[in-house]
């Protein structure tokens, strides 16, 4: 069954407490608004990918069911988002929480490589850059160990094994 893989990204304390009870919560949040957690990775602590320093992220993967079509799914993931007190602040800005749509049963939309981070921007599938970022593809395996890469086609060990060693080691589990 082809999944559909919601990213979780914490790095500023919110209402709930700090990033990983954000989390917790938005995840809890989840059902009551038509999307069903089927998995969620562990959480892990992982750090910026910035263009300026800033605290450390908590990360995971959650494989969800929903009737909804994808732009629904991401307008609901920003509706619980803004639960959270969510401010855009620009791209790549510290946030209370991060919803990110990652796969909708491979999917593969036009918008795919274009983003700039613009609110409101058109839907891209699977998430740009994906591909390469351990702090989504070390959860994402836990939840989907056969996942491929809908456009390229490459599975998720072979994109973790391709990440540079020092960034791996970075990326730890958060016991709960
Ligand atoms: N949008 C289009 N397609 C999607 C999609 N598939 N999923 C639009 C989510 N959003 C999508 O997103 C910008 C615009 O993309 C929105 O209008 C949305 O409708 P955003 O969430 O407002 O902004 P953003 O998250 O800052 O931008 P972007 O480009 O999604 O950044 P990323 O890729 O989410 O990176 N470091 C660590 N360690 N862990 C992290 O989680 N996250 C980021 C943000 C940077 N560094 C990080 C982490
Ligand atoms: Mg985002």
């Amino acid at each position: 069954m082809a999944d559909i893989l919601v990213a979780l990204g914490a790095n500023l304390p919110g209402t709930e407490g700090g990033p990983a009870d954000t989390l917790r919560a938005a995840l809890r949040l989840m059902p009551g608004m038509g999307i069903k957690v089927v998995r969620c990775a562990p959480f892990y602590v992982t750090p910026a990918l910035a263009r300026y320093e800033q605290p450390d992220y908590v990360n995971s993967v959650a494989a969800v069911e929903t009737a909804l079509p994808p732009e629904g799914l991401l307008a609901m993931l920003h509706r619980i988002e803004g639960l959270f007190g969510r401010v855009r602040r620009g791209r790549w800005a510290p946030r209370v929480l991060d919803l990110d749509l990652i796969d909708y049963r491979g999917l593969i939309t036009p918008g795919q490589s274009g983003m700039s981070g613009v609110s409101g921007m058109p839907l891209a599938l699977p998430h740009p850059g994906v591909g390469e970022r351990g702090f989504v593809l070390v959860p994402l395996r836990d939840v989907a160990p056969n996942w491929r890469h809908p456009v390229t086609g490459e599975g998720v060990d072979r994109l973790i094994a391709r990440l540079p060693a020092a960034e791996l080691a970075e990326i730890r589990r958060l016991e709960r």
